[in-house]
């Protein structure tokens, strides 16, 4: 089964929309298999978001991420990554579609709430950074057979 980083950011956590955010990945039928509220330091926002060194954005965005603590939770799914990238919206709420986290929660690109791996190949990169193996949790749920078939 498919698993994905997912991080409700600083803005996320201040303006106590973790649980709101949380809740949908919930309803939708995601399956967390971690989760904890961590602060990042700059070194961990560095490596998060090596992609992204040397842009005009690169400052303003660890010192936002940093300012604050985030919840960091890891979840599990078919399709997940596809999916919790959907769910969340484009990366600039202005763009992000009504329904979505971002198009329904926030405004300015600089604070889009919420964070998820864009692929399988970065969520197995960003699970890494965040959480060793002994913390993802395996585990059945009843309601697997109402979500499957
Ligand atoms: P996403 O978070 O949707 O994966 P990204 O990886 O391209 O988007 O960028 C990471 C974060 O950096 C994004 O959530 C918000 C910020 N960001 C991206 N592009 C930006 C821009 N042009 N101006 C300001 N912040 C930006
Ligand atoms: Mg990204």
């Amino acid at each position: 089964m498919e698993r994905t980083y997912v991080m409700v950011k600083p803005d996320g956590v201040q303006r106590n929309l973790t649980g709101e955010i949380i809740a949908r990945y919930e309803k939708k039928g995601y399956k967390l298999v971690a989760m904890k509220l961590i602060r990042l330091t700059r070194e961990i926002a560095e490596k998060h978001y090596a992609e992204h060194i040397g842009k005009g954005f690169f400052e303003g965005l660890v010192e936002y991420i940093t300012s604050g603590p985030v919840v960091a939770m890891v979840l599990e799914g078919k399709d997940v990554v596809a999916g919790v990238r959907a769910m969340n919206g484009a990366t600039n709420p202005a763009n992000a579609a009504p329904g979505t986290i971002r198009g329904d929660l926030a405004i300015e690109v600089g604070r889009n709430v919420v964070h998820a791996s864009d692929s399988v190949a970065s969520a197995e990169r960003e699970i890494a950074i965040y959480f060793g193996p002994e913390e993802l949790i395996s585990y059945e749920k009843n309601v697997d057979g109402w979500l499957y078939e």
